[in-house]
Formats: C-alpha cells, structure tokens, sequence
C-alpha cells in the first residue's frame, strides 16, 4: 500500500448522494477529504461531515483493540483483551445458548451505519443463517414507505435524478434535502436557474430546505395523504388530468375519480392546517405545470400512516401524465434500479429452519424484555447504535441492562449501545475495507478498495464473521470466499439486466459504473397488472382501502399530551454518527432545541432559549426552547440524536413510540405525543 498520494474512495455513510470521494494521504494518514469532481452526480461537492470525516477517523477514542466489561452494565467500564480471548468467549457463550435455548436464542441487530453490501449484509448474513440465529425485521429507516410506493409503481423505481435538472416544478415533500440529499438540491438549483423552476417545500417545520425554497407549505403531521387526496380532487374537477395516460398506463381511474370526490379543499383544509387557496394554488401548479417532480421524504412516513402516505402521494405524478416526461415523476427510492443477487451473497439456503422468528428492530426493548420463547439470550450488534436511535429509549436501556443478557457490540467508538456489552470489538472504517457501493437514489455502483491500513487491531464486519464461523466450525466454503468473489456474486443477478455490465473488473477501471435503465413506462412496471395502480386488488388483500386514502394517526394511544413530537435528523450528524465526536458536535454549534410556536410559547410561559422539560408515558427530555413560527401550533420539532454519556437528558427516543406503522413493520419515530412545561432561565433540574 502507497504512503501518500490521491486515493478514490466512496462515502459509506446512510446518505442517498453516495458521493465519490478523493482522499489524500501523508505517510500513511489520511489528511484531507474533498469530494471526487469526476462522478457523474456527486461532481466533487461533499457535506461538511465528511469533509471533516478524517476527525473521526483517528479520534482519541477510536477503539483500538477488543475489550470485555469490568464494570456494571451501562458504565463504560471495560479492559483490554486478545481477538482470541475475546471470540473465544463469544463462540463459547453461543455454543451454551444453543444448547440450552437453541439457536433463535441469539439475535443480531445490524442497521446500516456503513452501507457497504458486503459489511452490511453479506458474509453476516451467512454466518446467522448457518447457525441458525433469529432474523432481524430491518424496518427502522423506509420499509413502511417502500411497501407503499410498491403499492402503486411495483418496486423502488423512480425517475433518474440527472432528469431533474429539466423539471419545472420541484416538491420537496416531508424531506430536508439541504441537509440529507444535499446534491438534490444542486439538481433542483440548477432546474431553477437553466428553466426557470419552482421549488415548494410542505413540511411541518421551516427547516435549511423551506427556507431556501420558493413556497413553504407547512403542514399538520401526518395529514400529507389528505393534501394530495385535496391536490387529485382540484386536477379531476378542474379536468387537469391526462386522460389518454391515465387509460393506457394504469388502473382504476374511474374509481379514483368517483373516491376523491370527499376530499373536497374545505375538508381537507381542515384536516391538514393548509388554508383552501394554497390547497388550490398548488394544485393549479401542479396541474399546469410540465414536467413537474416530487421528491419524497422519509418524514412523513415515520409515522402511524406513513405507508399510505408514500402509497397516495405516489399516484399524483401519473393523474398528469409526468412520467412520460424527462424529469417529470417522482423519486421516494431507487434501489431497484441496482438490485443485486441477495441469494447469492447472503446464502438464505444456509438456513435450515425456513420458519425462524423475525424480530422487529422497532420493538427491541419488547423483544429483550417480553417472555418470548425462546428468550433472546445473546444481541449481537454492529453498524448500528440502538441506544440511541430506537424508539422507546428507555425500554431499550432496560433490556440491555439485563444481566443474563450476553451482548456483543462491534463499533468503531463505545457508543451508547456498546457501554453495555459484555464484549466491544473494534471495527475497521470503510477506508480500511474493500466493498461494494450501490446509492439508493444516483444510478451508480462503486467499489472501495482499502486506503489506509486497518487502524490498531481494527477488523472488518466480513473479517470476524469469518473468524467467528471458524469459531464456530463451519466449514461452507460461504465463509472463505475473498471479497472480491463476493462483490462478482452479488452483481451476478440475471433478475435484473439493468446490472449485466458491472463487475468488481468494471468497477475497478471505470470506478462509477452507471445501471443500464430504461425509461420506466417502456417496459411492464413490476405490479400485478404491469401498470401504475391507482387501484390496487393487491391493497384489498392484505386489508387496506384499495384506494389511496387519508388514515389519522393513532392518537388514541397516546394519552392526553397536546403536542406531536417530531425528533428528526439534524445538519452535522448522521442518525447518531457524528454525535460524538467534537469537530461535529462544535459544527453543530448550538444544544439541541425544541422548536415551539409563539402561540403555544406564550400560554406555556416559554422564553425562547428556556430549558424546557418534555415528557409523556414513556420518558422525558431537557431541551432548549426555540421559539418562533418555524413549526404550527401543536407540534414540536427537534433536531438530532445526540449521545446523552455525559449524564445530559436530551434522548430523544426516550419519547418516542415502538407502535408499528400502517406497512412493512415501519417505524412511529414521529406519531408520539408530549407535554412541555418550563424549566426555568438557563437551569436545569437534575
Ligand atoms: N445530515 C444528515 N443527513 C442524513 C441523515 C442524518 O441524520 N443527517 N440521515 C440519513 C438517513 S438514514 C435518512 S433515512 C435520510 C432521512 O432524510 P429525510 O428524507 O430528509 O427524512 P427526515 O429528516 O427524517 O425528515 C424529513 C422532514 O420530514 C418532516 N416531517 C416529519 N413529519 C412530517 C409530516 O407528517 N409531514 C411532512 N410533510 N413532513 C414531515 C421533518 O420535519 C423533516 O424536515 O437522511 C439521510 N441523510
Ligand atoms: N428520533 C429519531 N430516531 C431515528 C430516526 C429519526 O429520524 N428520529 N431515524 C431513523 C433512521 S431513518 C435510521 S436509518 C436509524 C439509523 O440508526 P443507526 O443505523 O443506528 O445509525 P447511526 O446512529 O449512524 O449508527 C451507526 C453505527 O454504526 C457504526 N459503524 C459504521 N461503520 C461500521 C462498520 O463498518 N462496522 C461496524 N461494526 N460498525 C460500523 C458507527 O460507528 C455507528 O455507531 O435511526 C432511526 N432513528
Ligand atoms: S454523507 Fe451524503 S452528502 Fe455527505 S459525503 Fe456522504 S454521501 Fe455525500
Ligand atoms: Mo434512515
């Protein structure tokens, strides 16, 4: 390996841009991180946090060898140990769990804090499956949104965002792109500037986005359906849809046209806050406006029902034919575009028993704590850092204190999660691996190929699970295959012919290698009836309106609290990456902050920048108020998981709920409900 010079690389963070990177070495250290000006969408633009990426790199609390835990559960007291001790143990101790509870006994919990295919869900997969392990339900970021948006459109199909440049009209709708899709942003900038674009944003918080934007259209939490229920109301009475589109590409027009008719502007003004001529300008633009884009967030889908909402917002673009059009349509995800053979890399045939349980990452506190049968006996955690970014925060601590409870945490710092290991072991970061990257949003694969050295006695996730399988005594050639068999393994998939020219060969010469696509409506859509279904038998089977429809959250269950709590992601952090580290927590500049509105400041006695207590069945929080119109009456925003080590209150999921959203098990985060009442100037109770 080279000491110095200019290296490609590829952002591993959960981020859709996946940008390519160029990082510059000194004597064997990564010095400077700049974006890499050759690929084709991130262009050399990056974001701050990982310009300063190489800060965490070699932060003084980088874990640098295994350690085991000498102190109670939660303390954060651990000493040193071999690789060998340290597997050793663990191999031993899941060997007893076996025996005496069987293999469901054990359960991983991963998510993707590097997005590498191969770290993230490649040779883990193997190995839990050889043995047997419960499987984890991975529905904390999108699934309850995918199932929707496959409801309508058949899999994670949208448009290419290197359209978006010719759109006319750009929605941002329940996503903060300035801050998690930054380079949707240039696009839509450059749209505005070459075409003369319109940008609106509808969200319930004036965040980087709105503010930049044309037209801010805040709205109520969770009452998005009902807004795009109003929008398909205004373009079939005012007869602003294209009806040739509607009979040649999709179903159940009529049906629709007859169902909408409830959700007149008054109604719908009503349920969602949005005053009836915003209802009908928007819908005016919307209808008249070619091509036109929505770029759908994860927001509003972090909600009771965030599935429905994906699912009917997803039907406008075709009431006006958009998709036809070079830029028009939407994007929620696009990871259909590079699917790759999961058989293959992942082994499902290793195992044996089909039936093996799911457990739902959103419940995890439940699964620790509940009588299930099996108990959960041993957590295996990596990439992810469920102290802090699962909802019900405290049943979550809980579980982990259990003292029968052997967990394992693989990370590159002793987050939250990893204070109450039994085991920590020290992870590699993405520079150190080499893996396969495919964006979810861009149509471009990359490869990473080792940059720098492993960092002390750092491992990769591929690397332990190898070395726990020959712990284990497996002996599948599975868990011997080098990365790079690994990487031609998963982008060998006859299902899906956009990928038939990328390999790890192509990759390693061209370094972004676009999926061949093809205009969507050219070929049959993946839906049952091969069209966009506006109706959906499919929807009717599993229990749901077969028509796009407005479902209110469930606040029934959530007591008599007045406001709705919106903890979302902030600028300089990504989910709890970042939040400790000191370069992104000064970035950040200002403690977390609760966005409260004038109006319900005043009643509540609240000055801006009071430390406030919020509160409700499950925990409570100090944050700062920040008072002002930046979200409406009745709702709440803030901003970040922060890591609270340092005895503070600010985890925000302590309040959140582990209720399951309306599609693919999703998750709640933001359908809570809270009560707020002043600390006092400055103090904070203790
Ligand atoms: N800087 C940064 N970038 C990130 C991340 C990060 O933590 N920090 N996280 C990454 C990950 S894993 C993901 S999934 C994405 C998420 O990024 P986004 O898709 O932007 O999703 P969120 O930030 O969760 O929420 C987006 C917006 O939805 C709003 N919102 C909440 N409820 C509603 C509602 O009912 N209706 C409407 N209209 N709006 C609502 C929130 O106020 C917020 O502004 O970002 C990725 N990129
Ligand atoms: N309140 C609230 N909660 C939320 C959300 C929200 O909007 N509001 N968003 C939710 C969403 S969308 C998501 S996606 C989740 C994300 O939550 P997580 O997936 O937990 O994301 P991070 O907090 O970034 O934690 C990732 C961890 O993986 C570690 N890591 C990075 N690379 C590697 C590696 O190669 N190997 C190993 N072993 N570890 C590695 C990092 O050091 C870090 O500790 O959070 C969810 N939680
Ligand atoms: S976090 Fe997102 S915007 Fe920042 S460098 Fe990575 S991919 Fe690019
Ligand atoms: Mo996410």
């Amino acid at each position: 390996m080279e000491r110095s010079g200019v290296f490609r690389s590829v952002c591993s963070l959960d981020c859709p841009d996946q940008c390519g990177l160029l990082l510059h070495k000194e004597d064997g250290r990564i010095v400077k991180v700049e974006g890499d000006p050759e690929h084709p969408v991130t262009k050399g633009n990056i974001c701050n946090k990982v310009r300063n990426i190489h800060d965490r790199i070699y932060d003084e609390n980088r874990l640098k060898y295994p350690l085991k835990r000498i102190g109670p559960k939660g303390s954060g007291n651990f000493e040193r140990i071999s690789w060998e001790e340290a597997l050793n143990t663990i191999t031993s101790q899941w060997k007893e769990s076996i025996q005496t509870h069987g293999p469901e006994s054990i359960l991983p919990y991963s998510f993707y804090g590097n997005m590498g295919r191969l770290n993230a869900e490649g040779m883990d997969r193997r190995f839990f499956h050889q043995l047997g392990a419960s499987r984890l339900g991975q529905t904390i970021c999108s699934s309850a949104g995918s199932v929707g948006y496959s409801y309508t459109m058949g899999a994670s199909l949208g448009i290419d965002p290197e359209d978006t440049i010719h759109s006319k009209l750009i929605i941002f709708w329940g996503i903060n792109a300035a801050s998690t899709n930054m380079h949707q942003v240039a696009l839509a900038q450059r749209a505005r500037k070459e075409n003369g674009a319109k940008i609106i944003v509808i969200d319930v918080h004036k965040n980087q986005t709105a503010r930049f934007a044309d037209w801010f259209i805040p709205i109520l939490p969770g009452t998005d359906s009902a807004l795009a229920l109003g929008i398909m109301h205004i373009l079939f009475e005012e007869k602003m849809v294209d009806t040739a589109f509607l009979v040649e590409y999709t179903t159940g027009h009529e049906e629709l046209r007859q169902h909408i008719t409830q959700y007149d502007p008054a109604t719908v003004s009503k349920i969602t806050g949005v005053p009836v001529e915003d209802i009908f300008k928007l819908a005016r633009m919307y209808g008249e406006t070619f091509p036109t884009f929505i770029r759908i967030g994860n927001g509003p889908q972090h909600h009771d029902n965030g599935g429905m909402f994906v699912r009917t917002v997803s039907c406008l673009p075709a009431l006006t034919g958009q998709w036809l059009l070079k830029g028009g349509g939407a994007i929620k995800g696009n990871s259909g575009y590079l699917a790759i053979n999961s058989g293959q890399l992942q082994r499902p045939d290793l195992l044996k028993n089909k039936n093996t349980r799911i457990i739902n990452m959103n419940q995890l506190g439940d699964a620790l704590l509940s009588p299930i049968d099996p108990p959960i006996k041993s957590l295996y955690v990596y990439g992810t850092n469920p102290a802090v970014v699962a909802p019900e925060g405290n049943k979550v601590r809980n579980g982990l204190e259990r003292e029968d409870l052997f967990t394992v945490v693989h990370d590159l710092f002793i987050t939250e999660t990893a204070r109450y290991a039994d085991i920590v072991l020290p992870a590699t970061s993405s520079f150190e691996n080499t893996d396969l990257y495919t964006s979810y949003w861009h149509h471009y694969a990359q490869l990473q190929e080792p940059v720098i050295l492993p960092y002390f006695e750092s491992k990769s996730n591929v690397e332990v699970f190898r070395l726990l399988a020959a712990g284990m005594g497996y002996e599948d050639t599975a868990f011997t295959e080098t990365e790079e068999e690994l990487i031609d393994q998963a982008l060998n998939n006859p299902r899906n012919q956009y990928i038939e020219e990328i390999d790890y060969m192509a990759l390693k010469k061209q370094h972004f290698v676009k999926a061949k696509v093809e205009p969507l409506l050219t070929g049959k859509l993946p839906t049952p009836s091969g069209k966009i279904e506006l109706y959906s038998e499919r929807m009717k089977e599993a229990g749901y309106p077969p028509l796009p429809t407005y479902l209110p959250l469930k606040t029934e269950e959530e007591g008599e609290h007045p406001f709705l709590f919106i903890p979302a992601p902030n600028h300089n952090f990504l989910n709890s990456t970042f939040s400790n580290n000191y370069k992104h927590v000064k970035l950040e500049k200002e403690t977390p902050r609760i966005h409260i509105n004038a109006v319900d400041a005043r009643l509540l006695r609240i000055e801006d920048g009071e430390m406030v207590r919020v509160w409700n069945q499950r925990g409570e929080c100090e944050l700062h108020a920040a008072v002002g119109e930046n979200v409406l009456p009745g709702v709440l925003v803030t901003q970040g998981l922060w890591a609270d080590s340092k005895g503070t209150k600010q985890l925000v999921n302590s309040l959140t709920p582990d209720r399951i959203a309306d599609m693919g098990g999703g998750a709640t985060f933001f359908s809570g409900r809270v009560s707020v009442e002043k600390i006092g100037k400055g103090e904070r109770r203790s």
